[in-house]
């Protein structure tokens, strides 16, 4: 529909100011659930006037957040926006009411929002008002920021972002033991940036057991938006004492168990501050889809997997994962090492995926794969 419209013949200079509004939006990834993270830039003669992002936990929207900064200025200007403006009443008036009656004159937005609520609408109302709306472009850049959202709204799941860290001889530890420590403090902090901008982060039981993590982003500036902290734990046989439920208060952790677990045992964890949900099981295998649903339901728009060969062999099996980031260490482990997924080569997730990058961290190597 909005292919009359598509704005590839946009210029260098809406490329650069949807660039960056696209920069700023993602400041906000993994801050506002379960609303998409948007940024929104306003030029007024070739001068940025106003700049804005969506606030953490999802308000006040992008447009309304640049406005406020571009005050009487926004008159004749231009936003760019990374997502199609909202048309719909929340707790407060739509964006694209709040554009019109600012005079912005032209609205270059990436994509249409897929929220049945606004889905085209927003752009609607904008031309109704004769304002001039250029849709498309950065548009692949855009889904990409807005992945969460997308899959939230069109499929009831998250997005998906699998982390796997492997010896330089392909392994992830020896088996039955703690975890090995394969990469270093680079790729540690990478990691810590990543869980930052995820709304949640999914490990199994095992993991909580062999290696107790706290699951946190640990970097000055970022432990206040730690992820939630997501359990798979069938029988609920979590200790207490471990961290992702003795520091419950300060970053919330919520545990999938089978219908059968103990409702004592879920009324001891209640009471510490985490949150159950039953799901049903095979063999005390949690069914994922039943618990990206309800992940989906929660508000939870992207979800990174950390966790352990079993948890990540069956998200690779039920083909939940969207994105891969692989760490990959300089030295061997050797003899008695087991592979990162269990039952299953590494090429059984990565010729599913496209390579996106690679990157330098320190001696360990980073490789970003992405859905083709
Ligand atoms: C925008 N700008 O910055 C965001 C938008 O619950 P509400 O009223 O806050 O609306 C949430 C919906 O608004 C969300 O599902 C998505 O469609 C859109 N998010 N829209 O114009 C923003 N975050
Ligand atoms: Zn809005």
């Amino acid at each position: 529909a909005e292919a009359a419209n598509s704005a590839s013949s946009g210029s260098a200079v809406d490329e650069r100011f949807m660039r960056l509004a696209l920069s700023l939006g993602r400041r906000g990834l993994g801050n506002t659930w379960p609303n998409p993270a948007v940024g929104c830039v306003i030029v007024k003669d070739g001068v940025i006037v106003g700049r804005g992002w969506t606030q953490p936990g999802g308000r006040p929207h992008a447009e309304v957040e640049a406005l406020r900064r571009a005050k009487r200025l926004a008159k004749g200007a231009t936003a760019y926006v990374t997502l199609e403006p909202c048309s719909h009443e929340g707790k407060t008036p739509p964006c694209a009411d709040a554009i019109i009656k600012a005079g912005v004159a032209r609205v270059v937005s990436a994509i249409e929002d897929p929220n049945p609520e606004v889905a085209g609408q927003g752009h609607a109302r904008l031309r109704d008002n004769g304002i001039v709306v250029d849709v498309g472009l950065c548009a692949d850049e855009a889904r990409r920021a807005h992945a969460g959202h997308i899959a939230r709204i069109t499929t009831s799941r998250p997005h998906v972002t699998l982390k796997l860290a492997v010896s330089a001889d392909g392994k992830a530890g020896l088996a039955g033991r703690k975890q090995a420590v394969i990469t270093g403090d680079e790729a540690r902090n990478h990691v810590f940036n990543i869980r930052a901008q995820h709304d949640a982060i999914l490990v199994g039981l095992g993991t909580v057991l062999a290696d107790n993590p706290q699951l946190t982003a640990r970097l000055p500036g970022l432990y206040e938006r730690s992820p939630v902290r997501v359990v798979l734990d069938a029988q609920l046989r979590v200790p207490l004492s471990l961290s992702v439920i003795s520091t419950v208060r300060d970053v919330p952790t919520w545990v999938f168990a089978s219908q059968k677990a103990s409702p004592v045992a879920e009324e001891i964890l209640v009471s510490k501050g985490a949150r159950v949900f039953r799901v049903d099981d095979t063999q005390g295998r949690l069914d994922l889809d039943e618990v990206m649903k309800v992940l989906g339901g929660e508000g939870i728009t992207r979800l990174m997997v950390e966790g352990g060969p079993t948890v990540a062999a069956s998200f690779v099996a039920a083909d939940l994962v969207d994105e891969f980031v692989l760490l990959k260490g300089p030295k061997a482990i050797g003899e008695g090492g087991i592979g990162p997924l269990e039952g299953m080569a590494l090429d059984r997730l990565t010729g599913k995926l496209e390579l996106d990058g690679t990157e330098a961290l320190g001696a360990d190597t980073l490789e970003h794969y992405v859905r083709c």
